[in-house]
């Protein structure tokens, strides 16, 4: 059985005290957990990286290894061209996550690169969205 990853863009591993009327008080650890008791026996890579290059690095080991990406891409998902061209080389299902709603806030937060490849979006269920991801995710992969 091929594994699922999760990925977490920058600042998410401030998750917990990083603006938490916007982000919760959630930690990263708490959501890792979480993601660990949806996939059940599905083996997961859970990772965050403050590095554009590791994310990256990360995707292009998901396209030789994975069976389905969810991804929080935070920052990255407004300004990563090359991102999301990774993302392009990707064969399996692609949820892209936001814990917050990202149309409800500034304008800044409205152009996501990666919903050009995703094959869905979730924005605004608060960490709990990591976990609906996953659900949805583990009904999508092939393998
Ligand atoms: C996280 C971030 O770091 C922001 O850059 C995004 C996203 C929103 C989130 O809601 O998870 O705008």
């Amino acid at each position: 059985m091929k594994p699922v990853y999760v990925l977490n863009g920058p600042n998410l591993n401030r998750l917990g005290k990083r603006e938490p009327h916007i982000y919760g008080t959630t930690t990263l650890a708490e959501i890792e957990e979480n993601c660990r008791r949806v996939v059940g026996e599905r083996p997961l890579i859970f990772r965050q990286t403050n590095s554009e290059e590791t994310l990256i690095g990360l995707v292009h080991e998901a396209i030789d290894e994975g069976a389905g990406i969810v991804i929080n891409p935070a920052a990255f998902t407004f300004t990563s061209l090359a991102l999301l061209d990774a993302l392009k080389m990707f064969e399996g299902p692609v949820i892209e996550l936001h814990i917050s709603n990202i149309h409800k806030r500034e304008q800044i937060y409205h152009k996501s690169y990666v919903s050009m490849r995703a094959d869905a979006v979730i924005a605004g269920l608060g960490a709990y969205g990591y976990e609906a991801a996953l659900v949805a995710l583990l009904r999508l992969v092939k393998d």
